[in-house]
């Protein structure tokens, strides 16, 4: 008798740049790698530019493609729509999303305001209680070495967390003369260095300890003004062209910040894209009564653990090669000591949104969580502005 096939999970695409083809590889992988209950299919790839977005498709594997987002909301064939555009459509996409009774997977930071935000967190309820559900892409979460810091300090290995050190740190825009791009234009993005790269690290403190942040004191500078229009891109960054114009950079450059956690603990945090040599250093550091943790995403498949139980003649920071069957999701891919790579934290966000989409639960982290950091954002640009001193989030 044959078995029953894996049902499928139909998914339409919306932008097809850097997280674009980050997500598809992910919608690739994970059922390659992980036994899922449904059956991710790479459906349709919407984008404006109708040549361009059928070259991204042939390319990443996907069956069809639109040049409208809504064609993609209202067709049948749909079950999720995975929305990597700037974060201005965010709003409109996942509410329509959502209505209409698909399932939705949304970049990160959630929105451009807190009450964006709201409204996307309101829908997400709603559609929840119909069995349709809604994630927020802060993928850090899943890199195994952040996954099972989070396991020790639930196994209470830290003890009382009293200190929390979140540093995000890239260069890509140290060059003055690196060209404008959509990450520098306030409408489309809401913020810089803040709500691209801080809003992770925000996301990880508050994954990893369990602790929320519940207010902050903030300094936030942009130190080039004006940048190129046009020139040639590298990465992210690049080198401007001196013919094209310039336009005016809207967004801050470096984010800095102290934060108080329930329960007593406090942090600090740090993003910038203008540490010179710092390439994608996502770093954490939490001091608790009982241990110590380190992580930075530049050392990403290892893990520092300092336990403060054992005799001091022994003690010292330990490196954990984050590489062991034993280690969250590690075991579905490579030998030991083989290692990970960015790309393998999207592909566990889609196992871990296929798995809860299946058993019919909200995913983490929710729009309600992604919501929480948006707070957070807010409260570090009312406390940056004007010098307005503490905000409560
Ligand atoms: C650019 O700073 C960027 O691509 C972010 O937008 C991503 O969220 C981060 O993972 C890598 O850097």
């Amino acid at each position: 008798m044959a078995s029953n096939p894996t049902p499928t999970l139909r998914v339409g695409m919306i932008g097809y740049a850097f997280m674009g083809a980050m997500h598809s590889h992910a919608w690739r992988t994970a059922p390659r790698f992980f036994d899922l209950p449904l059956h991710p299919e790479l459906t349709v790839l919407a984008g404006r530019d109708a040549a361009a977005v059928k070259s991204a498709a042939d390319r990443m594997g996907w069956q069809d493609t639109a040049t409208d987002w809504r064609s993609l909301v209202e067709r049948e064939d749909i079950d999720l729509i995975d929305i990597c555009t700037p974060g201005d459509t965010h709003a409109e996409i996942a509410i329509a999303a959502l209505e209409a009774g698909k399932h939705v997977l949304c970049e990160k930071p959630l929105a451009n305001s807190v009450e964006e935000a709201e409204r996307m967190a309101a829908a997400a309820r709603a559609a929840a209680e119909q069995g349709v559900f809604a994630m927020c892409g802060f993928s850090y979460r899943r890199t195994p070495a952040l996954t099972l810091a989070r396991r020790l300090v639930e196994q209470g290995r830290l003890g009382d967390i009293r200190h929390i050190r979140a540093q995000y740190l890239q260069d890509w825009l140290s060059d003055a003369n690196a060209p404008m791009t959509w990450r520098l234009d306030r409408t489309k993005s809401g913020s810089g260095a803040l709500g691209d790269i801080g809003a992770h690290s925000i996301d990880a403190a508050q994954f990893v300890t369990g602790l929320k942040i519940s207010g902050v004191s903030a300094l936030l500078n942009t130190f080039v003004h004006e940048r190129p229009l046009s020139g040639t891109r590298v990465g992210l960054g690049g080198s401007g062209a001196g013919d094209g114009g310039t336009g005016q950079v809207t967004v801050d450059d470096a984010a800095i910040f102290s934060a108080r956690f329930d329960g007593g603990a406090v942090g600090v945090f740090e993003a910038t894209r203008f540490a010179l040599g710092r390439k994608n250093s996502m770093r954490l550091e939490v001091n608790g009564t009982l241990g110590s943790l380190a992580f930075d995403f530049e050392n990403m498949n290892s893990l520092e653990f300092y336990d403060g139980t054992v005799s001091s003649e022994t003690a010292g920071f330990s490196t954990i090669n984050v590489t062991e069957p034993a280690h969250p999701y590690t075991g579905n891919w490579w030998p030991a000591g083989h290692g990970l790579g960015y790309e393998h934290g999207f592909t566990h966000q889609v196992v871990d949104l296929v798995q809860a989409i299946a058993d019919g639960t909200t995913p983490s982290p929710s729009f309600d969580e992604a919501l929480r950091v948006q707070k957070v954002l807010r409260a570090v640009e009312q406390s940056a502005s004007a010098d307005s001193g503490w905000q409560h989030v």
